[in-house]
């Protein structure tokens, strides 16, 4: 039988690709999570690809996906640079692209519908702010060692940019070691260990582009035979459970929060970008900071 105009395409539900970063943190895995569960919900068909880290993976998930002609393509983009040839291709197919969680740095804005996702500049800021806060009545010399998130992604590159604006203020604060930890938690225990190798009892704070990096590291400085976050104060960025429990057992000062929760409102703009309804360039997440003070009182409201 003949299929009715209408009905048989109302029926037919949007598909999504979706290109993720990997799987490198407990912030990544709630991330992915909610994706999934959004899509679900919404009734959006998923297609998912995981590219482990690699850009490369990222640009043939999506060639990929613009050769399946799905609807609209999301990503989380694993660095900033690099994007233009791809995303030109999308464009030309007129498949509508939506950045989540990470930035590119293309000049072309029309290459993409919105870019939604937390401010991590502002994140930065944040850490730098309570640090100059705590060591206000600190004197001498305020050593800090740096656990940077994947190089070249937007994550390390703005939250580092934002903790330097606001230490910079005051000369007493030293960066003495900066170095990329993958936003993993092996990479950033084998990186400290250097660093406590190198620097030692120097080191009076650790800032981790993500909380992953900072346990990793905590355990480093324990096996290094000092106390984290009573030698060593710790600042790190995510506020995810991990976080939450190490500030529970007293051994992280404190965590900025970068919410992974962004699978509804991906949905709800695929919906609106389909319905042709005017989607906003930038949706900026809302977000708090967690000092190790009232982890265990937040703890159970905490939904990552
Ligand atoms: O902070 C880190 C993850 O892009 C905001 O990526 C995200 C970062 C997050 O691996 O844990």
């Amino acid at each position: 039988a003949a299929l009715l105009p209408g009905t048989a395409w109302a029926q037919k539900p949007l598909v999504l690709g979706f290109s993720q970063v990997g799987a490198e943190s407990e912030w990544r895995t709630a991330n992915t999570e909610s994706i999934k569960s959004a899509a679900k919900e919404a009734g959006i068909e998923l297609k998912f690809s995981d590219a482990q880290q690699k850009q490369e993976n990222q640009i043939k998930a999506i060639r990929s996906f613009i050769a399946q002609k799905v609807d609209v393509i999301a990503f989380s983009p694993v660095v900033e640079s690099g994007w233009e040839p791809v995303l030109r291709e999308a464009k030309a197919a007129k498949i509508p692209v939506v950045l989540t969680d990470r930035a590119v740095n293309t000049k072309d804005t029309s290459l993409y519908v919105t870019f939604m996702g937390s401010d991590f500049v502002e994140e930065g800021r944040k850490a730098g702010r309570w640090l100059v806060e705590k060591m206000k009545d600190q004197k001498g010399e305020v050593n800090i060692v740096e656990l940077q998130g994947t190089v070249g992604s937007a994550p390390a590159i703005d939250r580092k940019k934002g903790f330097e604006e606001v230490i910079k203020a005051d000369p007493k604060f030293k960066i003495i070691r900066s170095q990329t930890g993958d936003f993993t938690r092996a990479k950033g225990k084998e990186v400290m260990e250097a660093f406590l190798k190198a620097e030692g009892k120097k080191i009076n704070v650790l800032y981790a582009h993500n909380d992953d990096m900072a346990i990793g590291a905590i355990q480093a400085i324990e096996e290094a035979g000092m106390k984290p976050a009573k030698d060593i104060t710790i600042i790190s960025i995510d506020a995810v459970k991990g976080a939450f429990e190490a500030m529970i057992a007293g051994k992280l000062n404190v965590s900025v929060e970068c919410s992974p929760l962004l699978g509804p409102q991906l949905m709800s703009a695929v919906k609106d970008i389909k319905a042709g309804k005017a989607v906003p360039k930038r949706i900026v997440t809302e977000e708090g900071i967690f000092p190790m003070e009232v982890a265990a009182k937040e703890m159970p409201n905490r939904k990552y």
